[in-house]
C-alpha cells in the first residue's frame, strides 16, 4: 500500500496495489477529502460528487488543461474533454463521451462541463459563437422541462439523452442532434411526498406575469393545483423565477417564436388544469354506474367518460367509472406532457440541425442514468438495467479491441484477457424470439385473457434453466427458499448485480395505450400545437394501426444508440455520489462500493491491466524516471527508447516485467511502477538532504 500511505492516493486506479475493492474504495476517499474529486482508471475518468463548488474550472483551468497532454496535470474532466475534442480535430476520429452513475452522482453537471469546454476551446467568430450559443442553451430548456427535485437530487434529470456535436473540418462547431430517452412522465400526474412535479410548472406559476397567468386561467399558488404536491414548491438554491426567465430567453436564442413559446406555455397550462378536472360518480338511466366531469365541457366530458370501441362492423360506446375516467384523465395528461417534450426535442433539433452534404466529425454526449436496484422495481428499472445491460458490453467489446489494437500498434505480443461477457444477459433480454421483451409484446398483442402473471408464468416456463433467471417458481424447483421475492417478481442476475422486478403493470406500462377517443378530444380542441401533438385524432386518419409498444420502441433507440456509439472512439466518465444527504464532506464508504460495484470499476481496473497495466510514451516516462540512472541523470544524448533501457536495466527490472513498443514502454503489473516510484522518492529524498547538507556547510 506504499502509494496509499500518508498522501493523497494514487491518481490512477490501475496502479493500486493490493487491488481489491477495499482498497479501491479507500484511495477514492482519500482523494476525496483532499479534495481530488477526479481519478483515473487508465484513460476513463471516476469522479465524486463534490457537493460543492470547486476552484477548479473556469477560462484559467480550460486554458492550462488546453496546453498539456492527458496524463502531465492532475487528473481532470477538462483533460478527458481536451483528448477527446483533440483527436477528433486533428485526427479525424468521431468520439463519444459516456457519463454514468446513479441518480445525484453528478453526471449532467459533467456534461455541461465537457460541453462549456468544448465550446471555449473549438474557435471563434460570429457564426461559430451563434451555434455555440444554441447548442448551450438547449440545456435549460430540457432542464425546466425534463428535470425536477427527488428525494435524491433537487435538479434530477428524468429523461435520458444523447447529444451528437457536430463539426466542420476545421473543429468548429456546425450544430447538432439530440436524442431524448424515456421521460418519467408518471411524474405528471404523481409524485412522492417532497418531491416535486416538473421544473416548468412552478417556473411558470411562480414567473409568469400577472397578464400572461390570467390569460393562461392559471392563479399563482402552487396549492391550487392537484398535480402539484402541496408543501414541496420550493427548492433550495433555486430561483423558479429567474429560471422562467432564463428558459424564455434560451428559447428565443434556439428560435422559438414568440407564438411557439406561447403555446407550448398554454399546452404546460392544459396540463395543470387537467389534474383540477374533478371527476364525479353518476348513473346512467339504466342505473350502471358512469362519471362525469363537475362544471364539465361537454367534448372533454365525452372523452373522458367514456370508451368507443370499434369493431369491423360497429361502434360501441361505454360509460366509464370514476375510476376509469380518473385513469383515462391521468393518461391523458401524461401523454399531453410527454408528446409535448419529445416535440420540443423535435423543435430544437430542427433549430440546431445542419445541413447535408456537409462533411462533418461528430462528438457525441450521453447523459443517462445509471444502474437502479431500488426496493420496488418496475417495468422502467428494467428497461434502464438493460441499457446499462448494453452499456456495458460496449464498454468491454471497445475496450478490449482498442488495447488489442494498441499492442499491435506497438509491436507487442497480444495477451489474452479474461472477463466476464454479459452477452447472455443481454439475449435474455432483447432475443427476438426468445427474449423477455419479445415475449412482453406477445403478451401484450394476444387476445384473450392475459394478464402480468399469465407473463410471469411465461418468462417461468421459458427460463427455468437460465443462469441468469430466477423466480420463486424456478427456485422452488430446485428447492431454494427465498423469502425475500414475491410470488409477483422476477429476478435477473446482471452484470452489477441481481434485481428484483415486480411484473405488476408490466402489460400495462408496454401497451402505453391511449384511447383514441382521447387523441380525438385532443384533436378537435382547435389548438394548433395540441393538434399537432395527436395526429391520430384526426378523424380522416382511418388506420387504426396500434403504435409500437414501449418495450420495442425503447430496445429499437438503445439499438440505434449502440450503432452510434460503436462507431465512435469512446471516453468514458464515471459518476459517483459520496452520500445521501447531498452534502458536501461527507463520504459514505458503504454507498460507495455499492455503486462502484454496479459501475463495474473493479472490473474495469482488471480489464485495463489485465496485460499491462501502465504504458507511457518513451519520453515523459524517460523525463520521470531519468534521476534514477547514474547515465541518465545529469543529461542523456541519446534516443528516449535508449534511455528507458538504461533505467530499466540499471534497477535490474527483469525483463518479463516491461515489452518496448514502437513508441511507447509497457509495463506489466503496477509493483514494478511502484518499485520505481519508490526509488524516485528516495532519490529525491537523498537529493534534498545533499542540498540542505551542503548548503548547511555553506553557512
Ligand atoms: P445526475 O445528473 O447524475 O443525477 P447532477 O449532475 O444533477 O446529477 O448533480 C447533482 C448535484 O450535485 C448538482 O445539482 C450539483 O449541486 C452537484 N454537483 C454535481 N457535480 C458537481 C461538480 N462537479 N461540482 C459541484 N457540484 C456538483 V439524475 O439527473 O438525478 O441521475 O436523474
Ligand atoms: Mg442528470
Amino acid at each position: 500500500m506504499t502509494l496509499l500511505e500518508g498522501c493523497i492516493g494514487v491518481e490512477d486506479l490501475v496502479l493500486l496495489e493490493p487491488l481489491e475493492q477495499e482498497s479501491l474504495i479507500k484511495n477514492l476517499q482519500l482523494r476525496y477529502e483532499k479534495g481530488e474529486i477526479y481519478t483515473y482508471i487508465g484513460n476513463v475518468l471516476v469522479s465524486v460528487n463534490p457537493y460543492q463548488q470547486l476552484p477548479i474550472y473556469g477560462p484559467e483551468f480550460i486554458a492550462k488543461y488546453c496546453d498539456y497532454t492527458f496524463y502531465e496535470l492532475k487528473p481532470h474532466i477538462y483533460a478527458l474533454a481536451n483528448v477527446a475534442y483533440q483527436s477528433l480535430r486533428d485526427q479525424d476520429q468521431d468520439q463519444c463521451i459516456l457519463i454514468t452513475g446513479e441518480s445525484g452522482a453528478g453526471k449532467t453537471e459533467a456534461s455541461k462541463l465537457v460541453m462549456t469546454y468544448v465550446a471555449a476551446v473549438c474557435g471563434e467568430g460570429e457564426r461559430v459563437n451563434s451555434v455555440k450559443e444554441q447548442l448551450l442553451q438547449s440545456n435549460p430548456v430540457l432542464e425546466a422541462f425534463g428535470n425536477a427535485k427527488t428525494i435524491r437530487n433537487n435538479n434530477s434529470s428524468r429523461f435520458g439523452k444523447y447529444m451528437d456535436v457536430e463539426f466542420d473540418f476545421k473543429g468548429s462547431p456546425l450544430g447538432g442532434v439530440i436524442t431524448n430517452y424515456l421521460l418519467e412522465k408518471s411524474r405528471v400526474v404523481k409524485h412522492l411526498e417532497g418531491e416535486r412535479n416538473f421544473h416548468i410548472f412552478y417556473q411558470l406559476l411562480a414567473g409568469a406575469d400577472p397578464q400572461l397567468l390570467k390569460a393562461l386561467k392559471l392563479e399563482r399558488d402552487t396549492n391550487g393545483y392537484a398535480y402539484l404536491n402541496p408543501g414541496a414548491s420550493r427548492v433550495n438554491g433555486m430561483d423558479d423565477t429567474a429560471n422562467f426567465k432564463a428558459l424564455q430567453s434560451a428559447m428565443t436564442v434556439i428560435g422559438f417564436s414568440k407564438e411557439e413559446i406561447r403555446q407550448v406555455l398554454e399546452v404546460v397550462a392544459l396540463v395543470l388544469k387537467l389534474g383540477n378536472v374533478e371527476l364525479a360518480d353518476e348513473f346512467q338511466a339504466n342505473g350502471v354506474p358512469a362519471s362525469g366531469i363537475r362544471d364539465g365541457k361537454a367534448e372533454l366530458e365525452r372523452a373522458l367518460c367514456s370508451r368507443t370501441m370499434e369493431t369491423a362492423k360497429e361502434k360501441v360506446v361505454t360509460a366509464l367509472n370514476v375510476v376509469q375516467a380518473q385513469y383515462a384523465r391521468d393518461a391523458l395528461a401524461k401523454n399531453v406532457y410527454s408528446r409535448l417534450f419529445n416535440w420540443l426535442v423535435n423543435r430544437i433539433n430542427e433549430s440546431i440541425k445542419v445541413g447535408t452534404g456537409e462533411k462533418r466529425k461528430v462528438m457525441g454526449v450521453l447523459d443517462i442514468y445509471g444502474f437502479e436496484i431500488l426496493e420496488d422495481n418496475s417495468f422502467e428499472q428494467f428497461v434502464i438495467n438493460y441499457c446499462n445491460e448494453k452499456l456495458q458490453q460496449v464498454f468491454i467489446e471497445i475496450t478490449l479491441k482498442e488495447e488489442q489494437e494498441e499492442y499491435k500498434r506497438e509491436g507487442i505480443p497480444w495477451v489474452k484477457v479474461d472477463y466476464f461477457d454479459n452477452g447472455i444477459i443481454c439475449n435474455l433480454i432483447e432475443h427476438n424470439q426468445r427474449g423477455i421483451l419479445a415475449m412482453l409484446d406477445e403478451e401484450c398483442l394476444r387476445p384473450g385473457m392475459v394478464s402480468d402473471s399469465t407473463f410471469l408464468a411465461k418468462l417461468n416456463q421459458v427460463f427455468s434453466k437460465h443462469d441468469h433467471y430466477e423466480s420463486k417458481v424456478t427456485q422452488n424447483a430446485q428447492h431454494q427458499y427465498d423469502h425475500s421475492m414475491g410470488l409477483s417478481c422476477f429476478r435477473i442476475c446482471h452484470y452489477a448485480g441481481k434485481v428484483t422486478y415486480n411484473v405488476n403493470s408490466f402489460i400495462d406500462k408496454n401497451n402505453d395505450l391511449l384511447f383514441r377517443d382521447l387523441s380525438q378530444a385532443m384533436w378537435k380542441a382547435q389548438h394548433p400545437l395540441l393538434r399537432s401533438l395527436f395526429p391520430e385524432g384526426d378523424p380522416k386518419q382511418a388506420s387504426l394501426k396500434r403504435p409500437p409498444t414501449a418495450g420495442v420502441q425503447f430496445k429499437g433507440s438503445v439499438a440505434i444508440l449502440m450503432k452510434n456509439l460503436y462507431s465512435k472512439r469512446p471516453n468514458y466518465i464515471r459518476c459517483i455520489k459520496p452520500n445521501e444527504h447531498q452534502q458536501r464532506g461527507e463520504f459514505s464508504s458503504e454507498l460507495v462500493a455499492i455503486q462502484a460495484r454496479y459501475l463495474g470499476l473493479l472490473e474495469n481496473v482488471r480489464v485495463r491491466r489485465a496485460g499491462y497495466a501502465y504504458r507511457q510514451a518513451y519520453g515523459s516516462f524517460l523525463e520521470r524516471y531519468r534521476l534514477l540512472s547514474r547515465s541518465t541523470w545529469l543529461r542523456w544524448d541519446g534516443g528516449d527508447r535508449e534511455g528507458v533501457e538504461k533505467v530499466l536495466g540499471e534497477l535490474s527490472v527483469s525483463s518479463e516485467e516491461v515489452a518496448f513498443g514502437k513508441t511507447k514502454i509497457f509495463i506489466r503489473s503496477p509493483k514494478t511502477l511502484f518499485y520505481l516510484e519508490d526509488q524516485r522518492r528516495l532519490r529525491i529524498h537523498q537529493l534534498a538532504t545533499l542540498i540542505q547538507k551542503t548548503y548547511r556547510g555553506w553557512r
